[in-house]
């Protein structure tokens, strides 16, 4: 039933995933790494530019990749790759995780894929055959830590984007599942989807994992420039 769900729409929430105690604990430590990239990027220019373990897409709206290194990491992340193992049996995979906080008032993002094409033949979000005959290669795990509302700005998604060479934002009606920290977002990259704006006065904070194909190049960490080398 979830396998059919996720093969059809690209896109999976469940709901009470990870217990309330877990969540704490990651949200403490979240806040640990919050803190150390705060007082470090407010004496930066901004937008920042992308380094390997942050990034920021537009003004406010943060990227982080570093500091994941408590063992409730591991623990949350154990049942997801079973999941993740699952929904794609013929795929060995890596992860790491991340944090987006998006702060009050930021914008949102651009309709985006988390993936390139494989063969770079085509421009912007199409792909190519290819590129849809992969079986799941790329899997984005967002796990809300604040509730998600229609103000503080869902990720919204285009269901069965990811098996259609060329989606048109406008011809189709955009998911937007409204979420409370210990659901889990499950979405294959080949998914189009954006962070809305957040309209409201208090930051949105969503922890993610990235699941690649070990034969993957993801790009990510390709830069090797690291704002935060001590928290590798
Ligand atoms: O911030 C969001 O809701 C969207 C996140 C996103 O675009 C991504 O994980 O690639």
């Amino acid at each position: 039933m979830e396998l059919n769900q996720f093969q059809n729409d690209g896109v999976i929430v469940f709901k009470n995933l990870i217990d309330g105690k877990k969540i704490e604990v990651i949200q403490l430590e979240i806040a640990k790494i919050r803190d150390l990239v705060m007082k470090k990027i407010s004496k930066m220019d901004r937008p920042l530019k992308n380094y390997s373990d942050i990034a920021e897409r537009q003004l406010g709206r943060l990227d982080y990749r570093c500091g994941f290194t408590a063992d409730i990491f591991n623990v949350i992340a154990q049942p997801i790759i079973d999941i993740v193992n699952s929904l794609s049996p013929h795929v060995d995979f890596r992860h790491y995780w991340g944090a987006i906080p998006s702060l009050a008032s930021s914008g949102p993002t651009d309709l985006h894929r988390d993936i390139y094409p494989i063969l770079n033949t085509t421009e912007g979000n199409d792909l190519d055959k290819l590129d849809l005959n992969l079986p799941p290669y790329y899997f984005t795990v967002l796990m809300p830590l604040v509730e998600i509302t229609k103000l503080n700005g869902p990720t919204e998604f285009i269901k069965g984007s990811h098996k259609k060479m060329i989606a048109k934002e406008n011809t189709e009606r955009l998911y937007a599942p409204l979420l409370s920290p210990g659901d889990v977002v499950i979405f294959d990259g080949r998914t189009l989807h954006r962070g809305s704006a957040n309209q409201s006065q208090d930051e949105r904070l969503v922890a993610y994992i990235t699941f690649v194909a070990k034969w993957y190049h993801d790009q990510t960490f390709e830069i090797n420039d690291y704002l935060f080398p001590e928290l590798l």
